[in-house]
């Protein structure tokens, strides 16, 4: 596979200060090795973190204008990559091709349009009685992305911080760094000058954290795991810099009885098992009347058996015995397998079965936790009030969904739920409507014009 073996920083691939210190790439769904790309150090990340400040003033001077054309080249550069963008998504995710060209692909290049839109028509200048405020770029941007959605992690970033005024260095995840590099090509074919965009790959607790607790970054952008979340965010605590946390979730899926339950269960399903379950958002409790609770089992074991080879492989062998492991402990703790089970279904490949669990409860392992994996858990509920207290019965608050025989109704609920973002009826991705979490799911939100006001802070004169 096609890989740079240098860094982009300040407007061109550079060798890394140990240029003997590489990261290899493999394919999860055959375990080969399909490239290696440098693994960045400190003073690597200095480096970037340099160019980054030294491009600033410029970028921050720059109009909005000017930014918004430069946005719009980097949507356009990056749809005239399109397809290697899903093969490389393919490659290193493990991702099927269809899922990798429609969502890995296509969304990053929608998300990355809205943002020139958004750039060109958000008043950066506005009056407000006797004063005029100013929406001023935070500053340099460390942003640490994950390899879930390797490209549109990416992009909620570095789109909405170049559209503020904002410089960014960006460490991708090790897992997926090939498409990373493509992206810094899209941003130089872009014609964003040089330093400001700037891309270190490396290690997390290498290349990761000397960003995070570099002193001359002003807002850390960070989406992950919660443990690494939380050393971010106590690092920038203790700096006293801005930052913004992307964390887990275990979001709820409530179908009350009105609602169509064959659609609801179907759509869930296909929720949980989308991208091989590694979705933050995914609606991974599934909440179901007790009078109709047998028959949703059913339907979603049949759903799930129905998958076979048609899902992806996990990102690497770690997530794989950590997802079996939560699937064993499913078993351990009572809870009924009606499809998947912890057995890799082929080899080689990092493979878990499109798992559903039914007779969960609510203080069970896999009720709480984060997995990560193809894994849907089933509960039964006796009321409205029983659902709700369920459904907002973790650390988390990403995300949720609703399902009710009228909007009215589903939204009613919706509102008494404490999470970020609630699909009503199956919903419609959209691109432009704030992502983020409520609890422990983190701070701050990502997309359309909430994601943008997280590069920028205020100034105001007063006359
Ligand atoms: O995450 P890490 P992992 C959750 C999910 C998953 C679990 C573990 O539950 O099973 O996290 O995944 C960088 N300083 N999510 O181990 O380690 C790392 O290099 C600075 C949810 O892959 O948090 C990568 O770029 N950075 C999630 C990024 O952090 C560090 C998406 C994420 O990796 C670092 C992914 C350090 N000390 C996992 N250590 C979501 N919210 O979508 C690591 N990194």
């Amino acid at each position: 596979m096609k890989a740079h073996d240098g860094l982009y920083i300040d407007g061109g691939w550079r060798p890394a200060g140990r240029p003997g210190d590489l990261i290899e790439v493999v394919n999860p769904a055959d375990e080969q090795v399909i490239a290696r790309v440098p693994a960045a150090g400190r003073d690597d990340v200095d480096a970037a973190v340099r160019a980054a400040r030294a491009a600033l003033p410029g970028w921050a001077a720059t109009p909005p204008a000017e930014r918004a054309a430069r946005l719009t080249a980097l949507r356009d550069a990056l749809a005239a990559r399109k397809d290697e963008i899903a093969e490389t998504v393919t490659a290193e995710l493990g991702s099927p091709p269809a899922f990798a060209e429609a969502v890995h692909a296509g969304l990053p290049i929608a998300v990355a349009g809205s943002y020139a839109e958004l750039a060109a028509s958000r008043p950066f200048e506005e009056k407000v009685g006797n004063s005029t405020v100013l929406h001023e770029p935070v500053g340099v941007v460390g942003a640490i992305t994950p390899w879930n959605y390797p490209l549109h992690q990416i992009v909620a970033k570095v789109a909405p911080a170049l559209a503020a005024g904002c410089t960014v260095v960006l460490k991708p995840a090790e897992d997926t760094p090939l498409t990373a590099q493509l992206f810094a090509e899209a941003v130089h074919d872009a014609g964003v000058p040089a330093g400001v965009f700037n891309l270190v790959t490396g290690l997390g607790p290498v290349a990761g954290q000397a960003l995070a607790e570099h002193p001359d970054v002003d807002l850390v952008s960070f989406t992950g795991s919660t443990a690494v979340g939380r050393r971010i965010g106590a690092l920038a605590g203790g700096a006293v810099k801005r930052v913004a946390l992307e964390l887990g979730g275990k979001s709820a899926n409530v179908i009350l009885p009105s609602a169509d339950l064959a659609k609801a269960v179907h759509v869930g399903v296909a929720n949980v098992m989308s991208n091989s379950g590694q979705t933050c958002s995914a609606w991974t409790r599934m909440l179901v009347h007790r009078d109709r609770y047998e028959e949703a089992v059913e339907l979603a074991a049949a759903a799930a058996a129905k998958y076979g080879d048609r899902i992806g492989p996990l990102v690497n062998a770690k997530q794989q015995a950590r997802v079996r492991g939560y699937i064993e402990k499913g078993v351990a703790e009572g809870a009924r397998l009606v499809a998947g089970g912890p057995e890799a279904p082929r080899e080689p490949g990092y493979f878990v079965s499109p798992t559903v669990f039914a007779d969960v409860t609510p203080g069970m392992t896999i009720a709480q936790e984060e997995i990560f994996g193809p894994v849907l858990s089933i509960l039964a509920y006796d009321d409205e009030d029983d659902a709700l207290r369920i459904a907002n019965g973790t650390v988390y608050g990403l995300a949720g969904a609703v399902w009710a025989g009228d909007e009215d109704e589903a939204v009613a609920f919706a509102r008494r739920m404490d999470t970020g973002q609630v699909d009503i009826n199956g919903g419609r991705f959209n691109p432009r409507a704030p992502f983020g979490g409520y609890k422990q799911s983190g701070v701050g939100r990502e997309l359309g014009g909430h994601g943008l006001d997280e590069y920028l802070q205020t100034k105001s004169f007063q006359f």
